[in-house]
Parts: C-alpha cells; structure tokens; sequence
C-alpha cells in the first residue's frame, strides 16, 4: 500500500525536504508545516522549503523556524515531499530540489495532479491535502500535539471554507474534532483565515466587487482586478485569498471567475462553480488545473481578450 510506503521511506531516510507549491494557500502551509514538525520529533533533519513569502494572515502559524527560501536549503534532502502541488510547474523554483532528489513524494488532493513523485499519494476525496498528511502522522505513530494540531486544522479550515464547501466529509469533521480536543481554537483560526481583513484589503475587496458583472442569465459572475486596483490599494495577490467567494455566492451563479492582471501583464484566472460544473476541465483547457469547484490558469493579455475567450468556454458547459 502506497501510505505504507511512504512512511516507510519517511523513517527510514533522515534529510528531509518539504515543499509546496507558487503562492501558498492555508493547506499548503498548514500541511508543510505539520509534516515538518511531526518529522522533527522523530529527529529527522527537516526543512520546509519556501518558494514565496509567507502571506500575513497565516503568520500565526507554529513551524516556521522550518521554512527557508528554495535557494537557501541548509542541506541537499534525500527525500523531497510536495505537498498540495498538481505538477512540477506548481513548484516554482523548488524544482531545483525536485531534480536533485533522490525519492519524490508526491501527496495531494488534486484531480489534476500529474503523478510526478517516485510514490504518488493522490486522494481526490480528501477535503484538504492535510487530511492525507494526518494518516501520514498517524501511521509515523507520532501523537499530535497542539502545534502540530493547529497546521492540520488550519490546513482544512482553508480547504473547506471553514467546513462550508461540499468537499467537507464525515472524516474531515472526524479530524477537525479530534483537534478540537486537543485545544484547537476553532473559532478563532476560522476568523484568522477567513473574517480577519486589513483595511486595505477590505478596500480591495470594495473594488473587487464593484467590478462583478453577470452573464449567461446569471449564471456566471466575472471579477477583474487590474493592476492600477492593485496598486491604488496597496495590496499583492496574497492578499485576495476568498475574494472570489463573494462572486460564486451570488444568488443563480453556477460559475464564478477572478481575473487579475500580474506585474508582467499576464492574466491569472481563478475558477469556481457551485453544483455541477467542472471548472478543472476550463482550466485544463488554457494548461491551468485543480479541482471541480476551484481551479485555476493563466493566460496572455490583455484582460478583455482573456474574459472573452473564458466566455465562450463556460457557455459551453453550462447548462441553460
Ligand atoms: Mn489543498
């Protein structure tokens, strides 16, 4: 079995990488960052490596004296394990390491994932890639600790939309309250991942909405997000993690799209549905990949032209 495996290797080898992948969201954080500090208590060297700084909000978060830049590694690991990452691309500059060890260890919960570990652990049922990571601890047969508690819970409640998405199951309630018990603050990591806004962001997230517009009968809600925005409120793309929440929760939207233009004039797109639309087939399409309800891909410019042609190819899977 492939878990058992990879815990066996896990044990067995002591240099150990963990990454993630480019702009890190609250799973991948939470879930390097409870493997890293599961590994330290078995006495492995371990680091976390980092392709982008860590956004504000997740600060909070214990484990971060594993973390240091992908350039920076203090050792060359035996063992690398990509958490949360669909593809080598996902990497970032932590390919580098890819291609230098010895085992890849690919974990992770999306349906796109392009199996490009020596072992492959892909659970597409798993709410968060930290529902994976928890078995991994389990079967190590390291107790959970509150540290170690707070990244898994935090891992999921990002994942989930604080238990709110359909990919919340009977197990990721079972281990949200196994954590629970061990003094995990649900409410308030909740409120730190999803409520809490700087002013700026808040600001941002004004505008954000203003730019929705609605089409297809309704059915798909587009956002956009130019650079001038970016810079007018002062805020960087870590700080627009669930904007895209308050277009798919329009009333009759089936497909919701956030378009932002990057410093180099590229558009990122993110994608979410609500019922059955599969937004990992759009973002397929344009090379981009993810899950059925949240996906992802980036494309040329300019913005209008890139609204356009994602358009086009919502119309054609949704139906009216
Ligand atoms: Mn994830």
């Amino acid at each position: 079995m492939i878990l058992s495996d990879i815990v066996k290797h896990l044990m067995q080898n002591d240099n150990i990488g963990i990454i993630s992948h480019v702009t890190p969201d609250g799973d991948a954080l939470g879930s390097s960052a409870a493997l890293g500090l599961a590994l330290e208590r078995l006495g492995k060297r371990v680091v976390v490596l980092r392709n982008d700084r860590l956004p504000s909000k997740y600060s909070f978060l214990p484990g971060s004296h594993l973390a240091v830049d992908c350039e920076k590694a203090p050792f060359k690991p035996d063992i690398l394990v990509a958490l949360d990452c669909g593809d080598v691309e996902r990497l970032g500059s932590g390919v580098m390491h890819y291609e230098a060890a010895g085992t890849v260890i690919n974990i992770d919960h999306h349906l796109s994932n392009t199996m490009f570990g020596n072992l492959n652990l892909v659970d597409t049922n798993a709410a968060a890639t930290a529902e994976i990571v928890y078995q991994v601890i389990k079967l190590m047969g390291i107790a959970l600790d509150l540290d170690i508690a707070i990244c898994l819970f935090t891992a999921i409640a990002a994942d989930t939309g604080c238990f709110r998405y359909d990919n919340t199951s009977i197990v990721t309630h079972g281990i949200a309250g196994e954590l629970i018990s061990i003094g995990v603050k649900s409410s308030e990591i909740c409120r730190r991942i999803y409520s809490l806004r700087t002013l700026e962001q808040t600001k941002m997230l004004g505008r954000a909405i203003d730019s929705i517009k609605l089409y297809h009968g309704g059915k798909t809600a587009i956002m956009k997000i130019t650079k001038k925005m970016m810079q007018e409120t002062g805020c960087g793309q870590e700080d627009l993690e669930g904007v895209i929440e308050f277009a798919r929760d329009i009333e009759g939207v089936e497909i919701a799209a956030l378009l932002r233009e990057t410093d180099d004039g590229e558009i990122k797109v993110g994608l979410r549905s609500n019922e059955y639309a599969d937004t990992s087939e759009i973002a397929a399409s344009f090379n981009g990949g993810g899950h059925r309800k949240a996906s992802g891909y980036t494309v040329g410019g300019p913005m209008d032209a890139a609204v356009e042609t994602l358009l086009d190819r919502i119309e054609k899977i949704l139906r009216v």
